[in-house]
């Protein structure tokens, strides 16, 4: 217990009252230099009543907590996997979610202004667009098409080449050019880059993911690729709460693992109820998978688990997270630590194993991925293993900074595009996962590294985690930003962290303590 809050709780013993135990994680919370005239305050008020006990709601009224009714608190669920997981089987099944993540995303980019003659595969592959016009004796000899610049060579230019779009389904350089090849449902065709650009634009497309060309017939009688998009996101204004609510965005609690730093969450929680200006207008906590440490999710798990079931360990985040003010909306979605479903999108943790979260009227307990409407402002969550396969496959994004990797995402409009790396995706025949909507804010962890970006008008957030770092980790060279809320005003979109390692003080025990 910090010495000023064992001061306090003294300070009113000594005088004939007694401290609910519920009260004390309130008192944490208070900032040190505030608590003795706030307990002060509080036994001359209650000795005034005759009463000579003090509990959780006598601290709320002396805060003034869940009282700032200026302060709105709508929310509204926008898309959650739950309920709507209808996997296929086998080949067919992943067929099927092809199909509707090529549509799905055909139809976004089909939106795009500049797009207008859209070709599909086989129409390319039966009619090709016209070769291009001989422009000079050096284009002639020896198919030297690199350098050519948009516009340039046969067919009238950018306003006459035709566009495609289909899936990456492979790519490879060599010295002189990039090779992609795209399908689509009518077929499968190689696009080849020579221009430097336009080969970098190739180089950063992943596997599986959409992509659109602008063509033009090559000299071989394959197709020059001469722009090369991502759907990518298109440049709107963000939408903004009236009132200055805030969200809390956390992640990777890990509740049940030796490494929970669950004196310093008891430290935030205690924060959040109480009197800070800001954390009285926090309306939100948005925890973004791996909310416990699981059972069997790593070998010899069990050696380093202080809760050995899945359940005990729902329980232990349930009773943390009773201790959040009863005015803030809880939302959790699972990540790939929680238990239920393996396989993306992930249906909500399901109740038999968390009945206590279920009842909880404050918690929404959602899908992996999940968006939701907070006073307006549309927050995409997304627990976020696919920044594992992101990393592995392009050498220019690393763990250590989760933010372009999910930039990457957003310009793919897709939450986990690469298929057969590490990241399980269940054959649904729609693909929830294609970014439909680009959200406001696009919150994800699972790095367990702070990661803060902007992208187009989206603020893009991984908020860290709240286990120290593991063995496991350790070995990696993981090095977590942990203990650290992030809390974003949802009228401004800026954004704040608060630092709970040093909040909570030093270890109890400790020299000095
Ligand atoms: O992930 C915790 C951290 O460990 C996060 O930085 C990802 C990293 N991680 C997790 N699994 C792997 C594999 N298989 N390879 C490389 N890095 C990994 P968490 O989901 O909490 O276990
Ligand atoms: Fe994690
Ligand atoms: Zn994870």
């Amino acid at each position: 217990m910090r010495r000023d809050v064992a001061q306090a709780l003294s300070y009113a013993l000594s005088r004939g009252f007694q401290v609910h135990p519920d009260a004390l994680l309130t008192l944490e919370g208070i900032e040190p230099g505030a608590l003795p005239k706030i307990m002060r305050d509080l036994v001359k008020e209650k000795g005034r009543r005759g009463a000579h006990h003090i509990g959780p709601a006598d601290l709320d009224e002396i805060l003034g907590v869940g009282g700032d009714e200026e302060v709105d608190a709508e929310f509204k669920v926008i898309s959650d996997p739950t309920g709507r997981t209808a996997s296929g089987e086998g080949a067919a099944g992943y067929a099927a979610l092809f199909k509707s993540r090529f549509e799905k995303l055909r139809a976004i980019v089909a939106d795009r202004p500049e797009i207008k003659r859209m070709r599909t595969i086989d129409s390319l592959a039966s009619s090709p667009p016209p070769p291009p016009r001989p422009r000079g004796r050096r284009e002639e000899g020896g198919g030297k098409e690199g350098g050519r610049r948009d516009g340039g060579g046969g067919g009238g230019g950018r306003d006459a080449d035709p566009y495609v779009c289909g899936l990456v389904t492979d790519k490879s350089a060599d010295r002189m050019r990039t090779r992609v090849t795209i399908d689509d449902p009518t077929g499968s065709i190689d696009l080849v880059a020579f221009d430097e650009e336009v080969r970098r634009d190739a180089d950063a497309l992943f596997n599986d993911q959409l992509v659109v060309a602008r063509v033009a017939a090559g000299r071989g009688g394959g197709l020059v690729a001469r722009e090369i998009m991502p759907p990518g996101v298109a440049d709107t204004a963000s939408r903004r709460s009236k009132t200055e609510a805030y969200a809390v965005l956390l992640s990777d609690l890990h509740v049940g693992s030796r490494f929970f730093l669950e004196r310093e969450f008891k430290h935030f929680v205690g924060w959040l109820a109480g009197p800070d200006p800001t954390a009285r207008r926090v309306r939100f906590v948005m925890l973004c998978g791996d909310v416990v440490d699981g059972v069997g999710i790593y070998p010899e798990q069990d050696k380093e688990l202080v809760q050995q079931t899945a359940g005990e360990q729902m329980s232990k985040l349930a009773s943390l997270l009773s201790l959040v003010p009863g005015h803030v909306r809880i939302f959790v979605i699972p990540g790939n630590h929680d238990p239920g479903r393996r396989a993306l999108p992930q249906p909500a943790i399901p109740k038999e194993v968390c009945p206590e979260m279920y009842d909880m009227p404050n918690v929404e307990m959602l899908g992996n991925p999940a968006s939701v409407s907070l006073n307006g402002v549309r927050v995409t969550m997304f627990h976020g293993q696919s920044i594992d396969d992101l990393v592995k496959a392009a050498p220019g994004l690393s763990y250590d900074e989760p933010a372009p990797v999910m930039e990457a995402l957003l310009k793919a409009r897709h939450l986990s595009p690469i298929y057969g790396s590490q990241t399980p995706i269940a054959p649904e025949s729609e693909d929830m996962l294609v970014i439909d909507e680009v959200p406001d804010i696009l919150h994800m962890g699972h790095v367990h590294r702070l990661g803060f970006g902007k992208y187009r008008g989206v603020l893009m957030i991984n908020s860290g985690t709240w286990q120290s770092q593991t063995p496991f980790q350790q070995a990696r060279g993981i090095q977590p930003d942990a203990g650290q809320a992030v809390l974003v005003n949802l009228k401004t979109l800026s954004v704040l962290t608060k630092d709970c390692i040093e909040g909570a003080g030093p270890e109890p025990g400790h020299a000095g303590a």
